[in-house]
């Protein structure tokens, strides 16, 4: 069995936007799907992608895991489905959004699975999170931090409790 450092960010911009995200990481690590080790603060976010949507909950953590990546997939989308997710257009608004940002040092790029993420280095709403608790980690060559530092990160903000 391997384990690896697992990354995930979540998102949500439907009903208690924290609250959805607390429970998916309780759920994380109730189902055993990892051991979080690092949990960043819930963020404020303008919408991205579609504009014409309410502002997100984003947080990002960072653990380990034994499960294979398709394995880890099918657990996140499981969480997704039980917390009520219900499909939408793509970038649309969600109840959840549970995203594996990367896994150990292995590369994916399949249809229905692209590790690390495709689109984690044009995501200020991800990078602004993760390099709370992981800025010096190095995905495809390039650090967290200075990956987050090509952002404008004025209109993201902690999320008030
Ligand atoms: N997720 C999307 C599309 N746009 N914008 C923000 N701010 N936060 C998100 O989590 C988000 C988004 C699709 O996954
Ligand atoms: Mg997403
Ligand atoms: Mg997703």
């Amino acid at each position: 069995m391997t384990i690896a450092q697992v990354g995930f960010g979540l998102g949500s911009n439907i009903g208690d936007k924290p609250g959805n995200i607390r429970k998916a990481l309780r759920l994380i690590e109730e189902r055993g799907v990892a051991r979080l080790e690092l949990v960043s603060r819930i963020y404020r976010t303008p919408p991205w992608g579609v504009l014409d949507q309410g502002d997100f909950a984003n947080a990002c953590a960072v653990g380990v895991t034994s499960l294979a990546p398709y394995e880890l997939l099918a657990a996140v989308k499981k969480i997704e489905a039980d917390m009520g997710r219900e499909p939408t257009k793509r970038w649309g608004p969600r109840l959840i959004d549970v995203d594996i940002l990367f896994l150990g040092d292995r590369s994916l790029d399949d249809p229905e699975l692209t590790i690390p993420h495709k689109e984690l280095f044009q995501r200020a709403f991800v990078l602004a999170p993760l390099t709370e608790i992981a800025p010096n980690l190095v995905l495809d060559g390039v650090s967290v931090a200075e990956a987050a530092a090509g952002f404008d990160l004025s209109a993201i903000s902690v999320w008030e409790q």
